[in-house]
């Protein structure tokens, strides 16, 4: 009975420590900004502090129902927008989520908790089962728009 009970606090415990916050990296600059259509782009810079890269996998945001991880690509000279699995954070490196290139895509908003100047609280998930949560400021949209070259 002792070695049953034994099991399984070491099984809470492998569960509860099981994520932990990512120490090694700092998000910097985090914004979003709601489209005409009602989804959010999300934005921000984050820095690997650690020797090994470090790939972001999946992202959770309050209000939001769903968030995709999403790139830039130019398809016969029009920019298009593509969901991707992981981005990667090198080693020692900074990786930019800007309105060009790599970005979070949050999907089915609550309206009301993404109005300009609120904060939306966004997580993020490693490859390293690591995850770490950063609040991003709602900005206008139209100030930050994609360069159409
Ligand atoms: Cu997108």
């Amino acid at each position: 009975m002792k070695k049953i009970f034994s099991l399984m606090v070491i099984f809470i415990m492998a569960f509860t420590t099981g994520v932990q916050a990512a120490d090694n990296l700092v998000i910097t600059e985090p914004w979003l900004r709601v489209s005409p259509k009602k989804v959010a782009g999300a934005f921000f810079e984050i820095k690997n502090n650690s020797d090994q890269t470090i790939n972001v996998i999946s992202a959770t945001a309050q209000g939001s129902q769903k968030v995709e991880l999403h790139t830039h690509t130019l398809d016969n000279g029009i920019m298009r927008m593509r969901k991707v699995d992981s981005i990667d954070i090198p080693a020692n490196g900074i990786q930019s989520f800007n309105p060009h290139s790599y970005h979070l895509m949050l999907f089915r908003l609550d309206e009301a908790a993404f109005a300009v100047g609120n904060m939306v609280e966004v997580e993020l998930t490693f490859d390293n089962q690591t995850t770490l949560k950063a609040m991003f400021e709602v900005k206008p949209f139209g100030k930050n728009m994609p360069k159409t070259k």
